[in-house]
């Protein structure tokens, strides 16, 4: 049967009378039925990662292109006048993620699944993942983001676990998502939820009762912690997520005959951030059921469990009041106050304890101390772990530390989004980059080849068009796709600094105003949610949003200037932007960004860097040359000594730089005044002079400095530009989460043995 048959004999009619709808359901079981053959028996090591979040993205193309049907497909769908790409507009984005932590989740499956390495996910099944973004009044509105139909990926089973939360006890079902790789296996990610939830119970917005456990459990990923409940409830969700996920390892490995005592032969687990860090404490316990005593139940779980840090930023290293955890998990405190104290007789150093001296559990600490290894995502956060941050434990457990540069998975993030640069880039160097990242090297032969570059060229102008059109359709908005594309999309942080990008763009209208020409026309666009109760961040979005449309409204700036902010950002988006991005933005003060995978993304694709030297940038720029990115800013050893220092004042850079002031200024003037709101612009001016806690004062001069570079060397040599452009193409191949996956295996889970 060829692809029109099969089709045709799923729906059950002629392809060209299907709406999409039809054809989308089809395409979901022939791809559920192909999967289903990939499934190959697991023999040795397992790999579970563990994580609150696993951004996916949709699925169709994704897993069609895995499935070595895309090309079958579209051609099939196109002979009945039908369009792939419209029938995937009908396919919503799973909301299972938020920033940068969960898309590297999707990405590790995929690239488990392509390098045949067994490898399941295990996480919570959200109705309304982290919310839906929407603009009114140039402010973020929070909504429910609903994505679970009756025909989803994830499938239920009859598979339950009991899980007891508080006390009392709730019955955790699993969901079953199928991840096939490309010319590879099929692995699962698990998906837990509860069959009381009640989904009406959210009313203006996204708020709840928040007590209702039974009924709020999943609605929402990393619910407002603003208060105690919100805080309780992520406990809630953290220990059902693990108990669960704890459960579902055990029943496996003993179904493939581990005796509990060898149970590190049959599972490696990931401990994603310190979320899911409660699986130590819950695995014991349940070993303990079996018969295991607590020191041998120790060993086992430290053998099999590693745990990776993403971030230095001490408000993201959980510590939960001891009472938090006495009331949801009172089954598990006996088990910390026993690893604390197992703990303590290995260190006298009393602030790597568990459980510190105001009663508060830092998961953290358990994680390292109870697991046999500890990494880094990019060489020097590993290195400011090392040497700062965790630089007792390290003291303590030098063989536990370890750095895996982070990855992103190329079928997404260029065969995918990119099939214009993948097909010309096939046509130069072979078809092998496709599982052999590091052959896009070959591509250096042609970095004076004139016409490869206006190739080139000619691949990012169709996108930069195809963005338009997007934009267009999806938001109303025009963009010049003969401008400069600059794009940051990213989570909102102050520490990730889209505030500084913002000055940059306020001094450039100040600059234009006063007749002083760019010598391109700037887009600027933002993609980026705020946590619903980050203040500040939302203050930052209102500015950007209220100075795009000051700037739309200038007839004598808006040729040259325009600020977009995406609505809704997530990974469908990423997917448009990314192509089409000439210069990306990866500004975080040094030090910050543990490593960014986005930086990698737009890389690949063809764009170049400006940013500091912080996370992966350090690496990308040693990869690429430092003629090929633009680096500016403090180091993060300027950075650190400010900090340790403790003497910044905001408020002197402020009053020492009159370009500074001028846009800090700008941004209470009368003009963003017409289109934002005063509360939120003081409070943000307010936050910039006398905190300014990121310090983009003092980055503020560097990058005007370092952009107007980026900007005459795209205008006035746009050959050298795109040679540029190819060198960091060819030396993405390193930034493959193929690589990072065949790291992690070969130094921390040795799957399949
Ligand atoms: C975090 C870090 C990034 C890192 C990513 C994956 C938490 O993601 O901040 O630097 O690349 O994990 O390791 P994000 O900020 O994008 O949510």
């Amino acid at each position: 049967m060829n692809m029109t048959e099969t089709l045709q004999k799923l729906t059950g009619k002629s392809l060209a009378d299907c709406t999409n709808q039809e054809i989308y359901l089809a395409l979901l079981d022939l791809i559920r039925e192909n999967s289903a053959k990939k499934a190959t028996p697991v023999t040795g090591r397992k790999l579970y990662y563990i994580s609150a979040e696993f951004l996916i993205g949709k699925l169709l193309s994704n897993n069609l292109i895995n499935l070595g049907l895309y090309d079958e497909v579209r051609t099939a769908l196109a002979d009945a006048g039908k369009s792939l790409s419209e029938i995937e507009e009908v396919e919503p984005e799973p909301s299972l993620g938020n920033g940068g932590l969960g898309r590297l989740a999707a990405c590790f499956l995929d690239s488990l699944a392509t390098l045949n390495l067994p490898g399941d996910g295990i996480g919570l099944r959200y109705h309304f993942g982290l919310f839906h973004q929407q603009f009114k009044d140039n402010l973020q509105n929070e909504l429910p983001d609903p994505w679970l139909t009756e025909h989803s990926w994830a499938e239920k089973t009859d598979i339950t676990y009991p899980v007891k939360l508080a006390g009392k006890s709730y019955t955790a079902r699993l969901y079953k998502l199928a991840v096939t790789g490309y010319e590879g296996r099929t692995n699962t990610l698990n998906l837990f939820d509860l069959d009381t939830i009640d989904e009406s119970i959210v009313e203006e917005g996204i708020s709840f009762d928040k007590t209702a456990i039974a009924k709020n459990l999943t609605l929402f990923l990393y619910p407002d912690d603003s208060d105690e409940a919100g805080r309780l409830l992520r406990v809630y969700q953290q220990y059902m997520m693990v108990s669960a996920g704890a459960q579902l390892v055990l029943a496996e490995c003993v179904a493939r005959g581990c005796n509990y005592h060898d149970l590190a032969d049959y599972a490696a687990i990931q401990i994603n951030d310190t979320h899911p860090s409660m699986v130590i404490p819950e695995l014991i316990r349940l070993l303990g059921e079996h018969g295991i005593k607590f020191e041998e139940a120790v060993e086992i779980v430290t053998a099999t469990c590693a745990y990776t840090n993403h971030t230095i930023l001490a408000e993201a290293l959980e510590k939960w009041p001891r009472a938090y955890l006495d009331k949801v998990v009172p089954q598990l405190m006996p088990i910390i106050e026993k690893l604390d104290e197992l703990a303590g007789k290995r260190t006298k150093d009393k602030s790597l304890a568990i459980i510190d001296k105001d009663d508060r559990v830092h998961m953290a600490h358990m994680d390292i101390h109870f697991t046999h290894s500890t990494n880094g995502v990019a060489a020097l956060h590993t290195e400011i772990l090392e040497e700062s941050e965790l630089h007792g434990f390290y003291e303590l457990y030098p063989e536990k530390f370890n750095n895996k540069t982070n990855g992103i998975t190329f079928r997404r993030w260029l065969l995918e989004c990119n099939p214009a640069l993948a097909e010309e880039l096939e046509s130069l160097i072979g078809s092998g980059f496709r599982k052999n990242a590091d052959e896009l090297e070959k591509l250096l032969t042609y970095a004076d080849d004139e016409n490869v570059l206006n190739k080139l060229t000619e691949i990012k102008s169709t996108a930069k068009k195809a963005l338009a059109d997007w934009l267009l359709r999806t938001q109303g908005v025009t963009v010049n796709p003969e401008a400069m594309f600059d794009i940051q999309s990213k989570r909102l942080h102050e520490y990730k600094r889209q505030q500084l990008n913002l000055l940059y763009l306020i001094h450039q209208y100040c600059e234009i105003k006063a007749g002083h020409l760019p010598p391109v026309p700037l887009v600027s666009i933002f993609g980026a949610k705020a946590a619903p109760a980050y203040i500040i961040a939302k203050d930052i979005i209102h500015a950007l949003l209220a100075l795009s449309e000051v700037i739309a409204n200038d007839p004598a700036v808006s040729p040259w200037l325009q600020v977009v902010f995406v609505e809704n950002y997530n990974v469908t988006a990423a997917e448009k932007l990314i192509p089409a991005c000439d210069l990306s933005e990866q500004i975080s003060l040094a030090s910050k960004e543990a490593s960014g995978t986005g930086n990698m993304k737009f890389m690949l694709n063809g764009a170049l860097t400006l940013g500091t030297m912080d996370g992966a940038n350090v690496e990308i720029s040693q990869r690429v040359g430092n003629d090929n990115i633009y680096i500016f800013g403090q180091t993060s050893n300027q950075v650190i000594h400010r900090y340790e220092l403790g003497d910044y004042k905001a408020s002197e850079w402020y009053e020492g730089d009159p370009n500074l002031r001028r846009a800090i200024d700008f941004l209470t003037s009368k003009e963003m005044l017409s289109a934002g709101h005063e509360e939120n612009l003081n409070r943000l001016q307010h936050e910039l002079i006398s905190k300014d806690w990121f310090q983009t004062l003092p980055d503020f001069n560097a990058y005007v400095v370092r952009k107007g570079q980026a900007l005459a060397n795209y205008a006035l040599n746009p050959t050298e530009w795109r040679r540029r452009c190819l060198v960091n193409i060819a030396m993405a191949g390193f930034f493959s989460s193929d690589r990072t996956i065949a790291e992690y295996n070969k130094d921390i889970w040795k799957l399949g043995k």
